[in-house]
């Protein structure tokens, strides 16, 4: 189509919510539309990701400048894609993947990479006058997605005493997004009264949920459960998922949750998950062990996989070949997808359609670093992903997520639909 080819791409270095620099690109068509997209960045990386380039000069920004993935996107990525029409965008992110040539995309970065290739899609759903999400996924894309909400965080994302990284909250008996963002605002805020009435900090970790400091990690989950019934809501349709990140806790082939101190064998994590399962209305399961841990992964699915979604995100990386090894040896049930971990819309998209046709979940995440970017909302609703993990009520990196999708579902209208327990895959 005439004047849809790329005339410029401008890489910048901008901020994510922790302070830290990230990389934007801005593209503009002949024909003068123009549109940016900003990366996120994760803290509890795991360690399969694709390379996230920065500088390392100490003395910028404590080593996390990123002005070389800039750099790589002015001088390398433009003259390759200069010229080229936006609407192709496999072509247009094959063209970047052989330009970097490396298995992690480590020569250019998947940063600088990333930015390109979002920039591309949200560019070409402006300059065809229609939103991303149908941009990506067409008219059938009516599905919006389930929150996984983190209202409490442990872990990486914040400096608690906690050890499991995020504890969420997933309402499968809503009738709209709209009904189950309110309700869960509701135990958010039942939440944040019960710590304030017994004297907990009510200050907030990356994610935004809240971060006090606890006698022990079960003590969040009951906390949890009781904000659900305070607020008048029912466990059956409010439920609990968990993120571990137990990438994080892994020591050789045994584990050691580092805030606690406590070693534990895979076998004693696997039966921990099961008594927690079995005491509170937990659906779901994030990197419940490490990210080398396939044995462990196997045994964990044999015997939680039926009853509980069990979500691959170090496991995965949003990695097909991963998904595909895990297919294969029955480790998990769901895959988190994080655009950042692979690097480029395409590939993304191809992880995705593999897990769906083997039955597998899909999650659509932001990571602990964001921005206003909203990518993401976009994605969830085009793939009909039925779950999204976008953080707390709270932070306006979060808050730009649910806002999007109350528009998203404002503009569907009567086409839109909710997801519910079905989604989970199980
Ligand atoms: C996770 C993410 C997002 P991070 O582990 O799922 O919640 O955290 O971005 O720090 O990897
Ligand atoms: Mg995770």
């Amino acid at each position: 189509m005439n004047g849809l080819r790329i005339e410029r791409i401008e890489g910048r270095q901008v901020l994510d919510s922790r302070g830290n620099p990230t990389v934007e690109a801005q593209i503009t068509l002949q024909n003068g539309v123009t549109a940016g997209a900003i990366v996120p960045s994760g803290a509890s990386t795991g360690e399969h990701e694709a390379h996230e380039l920065r500088d390392g000069n100490m003395a910028l920004y404590g080593g996390k400048s990123v002005t070389q993935a800039v750099e790589n996107i002015n001088s390398k990525i433009l003259p390759k894609l200069k010229g080229a029409s936006v609407l192709r965008q496999t072509e247009l992110d094959n063209i970047m993947l052989s330009l970097d040539n490396t298995p992690n995309k480590s020569k250019l970065g998947a940063n600088a990479i990333l930015a390109v290739s979002l920039a591309c899609a949200k560019t070409a759903a402006k300059a065809l006058n229609i939103p991303l999400y149908s941009y990506l996924g067409g008219c059938y894309s009516q599905t919006m997605p389930v929150p996984m909400m983190n209202i409490l965080n442990g872990g990486a994302h914040s400096n608690n005493n906690i050890d499991i990284q995020e504890f969420m909250i997933m309402p499968v008996g809503a009738k709209s997004f709209e009904e189950c963002l309110s309700s869960c605002c509701n135990v958010y805020h039942t939440l944040g009264k019960i710590l304030k009435e017994r004297g907990l900090t009510t200050a907030v970790g990356d994610e935004g949920g809240f971060a006090p400091s606890l006698n022990s990690d079960e003590e969040a989950i009951e906390l949890i459960t009781e904000a659900i019934i305070q607020a008048g809501l029912n466990t059956n349709k409010m439920k609990i998922a968990l993120d571990a990140a137990a990438s994080e806790w892994q020591k050789g082939s045994s584990y050691t949750l580092p805030k606690r101190g406590t070693d534990m064998t895979s076998q004693q994590l696997i039966d921990y998950w099961k008594q927690l399962v079995n005491k509170y209305p937990i659906i779901s399961i994030e990197d419940g062990l490490g990210e080398n841990d396939w044995e462990g992964w196997q045994d964990l699915t044999q015997q939680l996989g039926g009853k509980v979604q069990l979500v691959g995100d170090d496991l995965f990386v949003t990695n097909a070949r991963r998904v595909q090894q895990g297919i294969q040896q029955r480790a998990g049930n769901s895959v988190l997808i994080k655009i950042n971990q692979i690097g480029t819309l395409s590939e993304t998209m191809q992880t995705i359609e593999l897990a769906k046709s083997y039955g597998y979940s899909t999650v659509i995440s932001h990571r602990s670093g964001e921005t206003e970017d909203t990518t993401i909302a976009d994605l969830a609703v085009a793939v009909n992903a039925g779950q999204i993990k976008t953080g707390a009520p709270c932070r306006g990196e979060r808050t730009a997520k649910y806002n999007r999708l109350l528009r998203i579902e404002e503009q569907l209208g009567k086409s839109a639909l909710y997801g519910n327990s079905k989604i989970l895959g199980l």
